[in-house]
């Protein structure tokens, strides 16, 4: 009898389950040559990485059927999102180095996973994120995960000032992506995309907040075209929340608002490794109304049966809003990152969508409901 191998199904902490090859061993080992050297024994991983790029299969239809639309699915990593991609690097390089703690600045999904990686390290974290401001999935990964979370009166960019200060006068590590290992880890999500689609997408479009994940893959799609893959490099499209779009409008914003919360940012600590992305590869960085985020958002959920948070669902907004105005041409490969799952914000959700329907507990009177009574 032949007996043949299953293959093994990996879950546990992830939004889903994601079939994964048995040796997958996380993005370190997976792209070891292009990352910065580490001993095995200290990499610190959750087995981040290897998310789905997920075709659409109706949205297209809807927005422009001559342009191949993808969604590169980062809500399903360890903590569900990109972040988990830096933070291995990251906290593997600071165990290397014998730190025994982390410190961050958050808007919500730094803090969560950062909590998740030391907690695996078995070293401590501290987390500054703003009061009022976090979605609740972000604050229930951060507490439980045991951080030390502080909730400070002031925004993200106040916060990672003090992160930032008392990295530079401790013995504690800075994990906000101004660590250059949080990039170096993140430009990986780049290296999938190309070996997936065997090429490099026309498009790329990207949230943009702190600006560190638009640096780090346009490195990831440079690094790899250097290298002799994806034969050319795509341009990079990212997006900015009308009420928080100090890049756009080429000013620091003192009091960034918008419902994407995960980018509620006006000082982006990496604003001109963005522009020189945005500029090297031919591309935009534009603003989206939260009112447009949110449609995408809901467009996205029930059309394509992928929930992201909504400032992921920036991305979607951004291509609708360049659609309209002819930006793409028949054939264009385009290429969404979805940076969150949107559990993170259990919310927004609620608020976009229908109230369920309170039935009283009989059969007739749930298909009257049902319409077959
Ligand atoms: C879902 O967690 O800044 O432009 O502190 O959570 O690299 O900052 C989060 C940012 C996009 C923007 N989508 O990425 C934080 C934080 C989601 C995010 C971004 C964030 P960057």
């Amino acid at each position: 009898m032949k007996v043949i191998p299953l293959p093994l199904w990996v879950g546990g902490g992830r939004g889903g389950f994601i079939l994964i090859a048995p040796n997958y061993k996380g993005i370190i080992k997976r792209y070891r040559e292009f990352l910065p050297e580490i001993d095995d024994k200290h990499i610190i991983t959750i087995l981040e990485g290897n998310t789905p790029l997920i075709k659409s299969r109706n949205i297209h239809k809807i927005i422009n059927p001559g342009v191949d639309i993808y969604f590169k699915y980062e809500g399903l990593n360890p903590t569900c999102s990109f972040k988990d991609r830096g933070m291995t690097m990251a906290v593997s390089k600071a165990v290397s180095e014998g730190s025994k703690a982390v410190i961050c600045a958050s808007t919500g999904n730094t803090s969560a996973s950062a909590s998740a990686y030391a907690a695996r390290a078995g070293i401590k974290s501290f987390v500054l994120i703003p009061e009022g401001k976090i979605a609740a999935g972000k604050l229930s990964q951060a507490l439980v995960h045991g951080s030390i979370v502080m909730q400070i009166r002031g925004n993200f960019d106040e916060a990672l000032v003090i992160a930032r200060e008392i990295a530079g006068d401790y013995d504690v590590t800075l994990v906000n992506s101004v660590n250059p290992y949080r990039l170096e880890g993140q430009k990986t999500a780049s290296f999938e995309i190309v070996d997936e689609l065997g090429f490099a997408p026309d498009y790329h479009m990207l949230p943009v907040g702190n600006a560190g994940n638009i640096t780090a893959y346009w490195n990831g799609y440079t690094e790899y075209f250097k290298a002799g893959k994806g034969g050319k490099l795509p341009k990079m499209l990212g997006f900015q929340a009308e009420g928080s779009a100090p890049i756009v409008l080429n000013h620091i914003v003192k009091e960034p608002h918008t419902v994407a919360t995960a980018i509620r940012i006006g000082n982006p600590a990496s604003w001109q490794k963005a522009v020189a992305a945005r500029d090297e590869s031919g591309g935009l960085i534009e603003a989206v109304s939260d009112e447009d985020i949110l449609k995408a958002y809901s467009m996205l959920a029930s059309n394509e049966g992928i929930f992201c948070e909504p400032a992921s669902a920036i991305t979607l907004a951004g291509l609708i809003k360049l659609n309209e105005r002819a930006f793409f041409k028949k054939g264009d490969v385009c290429v969404l990152t979805l940076t969150g799952h949107g559990l993170k914000d259990p919310g927004n959700a609620i608020k976009v969508s229908k109230e369920p329907i309170i039935v009283p507990c009989d059969k007739h009177s749930v298909l009257k409901v049902m319409g077959l009574a």
